[in-house]
Formats: C-alpha cells, structure tokens, sequence
C-alpha cells in the first residue's frame, strides 16, 4: 500500500473565504494545424460527439474553431485561417497544443479583479459576449509558457456553446466512449520554476497545495521530476505541476520543454465510469497507449488488495491500478497524440482514491523511458 502525503485531503469549508469559487472546467482549446481533422480524430478515435463550430461560415475571417463534447468535457480545436496569425505563431512555436484552460465561474469580472490584483497578468479584460440566446462574460489570464486561463460567466446563455457558434451537425457521428469529466490536467514549467507556480495558484488564484513528491520519491532509479498538486477551493479543480531534476538520464519533463518551446500542458486526465470498457472501446479505434511490462501484474493483488475489476481484463487492456488510504483508482496513459513528444492523455477512473497513483510512478516512467529511448531523446 502506498500512502500520499495528504496535506489537505479534503475540500475546505470555508466557502465563503474563497475569492475565486470555480465550478469546473469550461472548456479546453488547443491551437491545431488542421482543425477540421482534430475534431474527425477526437470523434473516432476518442468518441467526442460534434457541438458546436464557428468558422467563414458564422463570420470568422481569421480562425475557425470545432468544438466537440463527451460528459462534461469540451474540447475546442481551432485552427489560423491565413499566415501571420497568434495561432499560426502559437502552432509553429509548440506544434498542436493547449491554449486555453477555461474555467466556469459565476461572475468573470470578479474573478478577473480578484486575480489581476493578486498579480496575474492580464490576458483578457471582462467581456460581454452575446447572440439571440442571451449573453457570456468571459475574462482572462494568463499561466505558465503560453497558457491562459479564460474564466466563463454562462449563467445568462443558452446557446449550444458561445455566441458567435452554430450547432455543427456532421453525419459522422461514433458512439462515446464513456469519458464523463477532466479529473486533472498537468502542466509542466522549467527549471526551478515550481516555487513560481506553486506559489501563483496559491496567492493568485487561492488554491491550496494536495500532494508532494520530492524528486527523493520518483528520480532515484526512473525519471526525474518533481510534482506538486494544486487544488482549487472545493477540489474540482486539481493542477498537477511538474519540474525537470537531475537525473541518471534527461528528464522526461525536459523532454517535454524542448519540443514544446517551453512550459504548458502535459496531459489531461479524464474520467470514466467504466474503465475495462473505456479503454476496450479505445483501443478497438487503434488508441495506443504506453505498456508497462507484464511483471508488473506478477504482485499487483499483494499491492493494491481486493479490488472490483477481472485481474486478467487489467492486464490485457494494460490498465494500472493504485491504492491510497481512502479507495483506489485505475489509470492508463495514451502515447503522445502527435508528432512531438508532448501533449499525452490519461484515462482514470477513481475508487474512492483521490491520490494520482504513486505506485505506478516506477512502472509508468519506466514505460516513459523506454518511448524515450526509442526516440532517441533520453
Ligand atoms: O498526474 C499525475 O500526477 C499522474 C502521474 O509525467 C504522472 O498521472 C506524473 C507525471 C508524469 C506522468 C504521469
Ligand atoms: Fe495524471
């Protein structure tokens, strides 16, 4: 068993404390060369289902943007219209990635004051949005490398995702795969810049630390990195941040920072209900994920104890599973999604756990390695 250092387990009580209430993701956006494809890919190979776009067609004359939902996660994926654009710039500095984490909020004015004041740089001032089905505020700022944070004020709208969008109806349209929620998503910063993060969604947006890890715990004999999880007000919001540290071999956080040009988002986990079933579906659309060596089932049970799922279906599918002191969760890391050794997903489905499975750490970052090798990078 393993346990977590639990430094705050609980979502606080103090509600009334908490200067940015935040009720969960908004919506994801990654810049993406070809947006049209992103959003195929995302639909066949991860079953989102088609919602929203906005493009030539609604008035765009610089970007178009598809928005795709599965649960409750949206994925925006838009794509520059012409040369010369902050897009076109953001893609060729970062290849496709994440831009925008945004976050529903009740009042995005407020929460734009509240974080600016506390040093944030502004990104967005509050602006109000609106179209026949009402109005949004949105506001922004911004977070490490190149990522913003946009908070979403959505309680007047009704529309199908923002003004400005039209409902994006297309024939092709493959079964979900039962992703409910993002659980957490991770971003890596550079050397030494832990603290700096640390320390900004602590005082600037009022987040409290969840779990530490030194780089004693996970750079002995495997990759080197620090993690520190950053929590909002009432637990939806979990950021895991990482730092490269020395190591016997590159980090694969450092890894991360070459290809991408610098700090941003590493992976988004998202949730499921029924993770044998998940990932069975996934891997039937040819989703590869990382594959931890089959000893690592040998002394599982002796490890996590009694648990609900077939040993063998785990196995199988390559599904890894940790237990901390309140439950346990099961979790599996799809392989970069494009062609830098970048941005990556995870599939979790917790049990009572609301640790980020430690235990598999050793497996996991030998698995990492491993990919590193045969990309010659480590
Ligand atoms: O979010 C987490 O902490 C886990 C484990 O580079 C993890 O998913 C941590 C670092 C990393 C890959 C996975
Ligand atoms: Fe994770």
């Amino acid at each position: 068993m393993n346990t977590v250092e639990q430094i705050e387990a609980k979502p606080r009580t103090d509600a009334e404390t908490d200067f940015l209430p935040l009720n969960g993701t908004d919506y994801i956006e990654l810049y993406v060369a070809n947006a049209l494809q992103s959003a195929h890919y995302f639909q066949t190979a991860f079953g989102f289902q088609p919602l929203a776009h906005a493009g030539l067609e609604t008035g765009w004359r610089d970007r178009e943007s598809y928005v795709v939902v599965q649960g409750k996660i949206r994925l925006v994926l838009t794509s520059p219209l012409h040369g010369g654009t902050e897009i076109g710039e953001h893609i060729d500095q970062h290849g496709d990635g994440v831009r925008v984490v945004a976050l529903w909020v009740d009042d995005a004015a407020k929460a734009y004051a509240e974080t600016t004041n506390r040093g944030a740089k502004p990104f967005m001032e509050p602006t109000r949005e609106e179209d026949t089905d009402g109005f949004v505020v949105r506001s922004g700022i911004h977070t490490y490398g190149d990522t913003v944070h946009i908070f979403v004020q959505r309680s007047q709208y009704n529309g199908i995702f923002l003004p400005g969008y039209k409902r994006w109806e297309p024939e092709h349209r493959p079964q979900e795969v039962g992703l409910t929620y993002v659980d957490h998503m991770v971003g890596n910063v550079g050397w030494n810049e832990m603290n700096t993060w640390v320390n900004f969604y602590a005082n600037v947006m009022g987040f409290r630390q969840l779990v530490s890890f030194d780089d004693n715990d996970i750079s002995t004999d495997y990759t080197a990195l620090m993690s520190k999880v950053m929590s909002n007000g009432n637990g939806r919001i979990k950021f895991p941040i990482n730092e490269p540290a020395e190591g016997k071999k590159k980090s694969q956080v450092e890894e991360y920072l070459d290809f991408y040009g610098g700090p941003g988002i590493q992976h988004i986990a998202v949730a499921t209900d029924g993770i044998v079933q998940t990932v069975t579906d996934l891997r039937s659309r040819n989703v590869e994920f990382l594959k931890v060596p089959d000893a690592y089932y040998d002394d599982l049970l002796d490890r996590v104890g009694q648990i609900d799922e077939e040993m063998a279906a785990l196995h199988s599918l390559g599904i890894l599973v940790d237990r901390d002191d309140e439950g346990y969760l099961l979790q599996i890391f799809t392989k970069p999604i494009g062609p830098r050794p970048t941005l990556f997903f995870e599939i979790i489905q917790r049990k009572g756990a609301k640790s980020f499975g430690k235990g598999n750490f050793k497996a996991l970052f030998e698995a990492i390695e491993h990919e590193q090798e045969l990309r010659g990078t480590l």
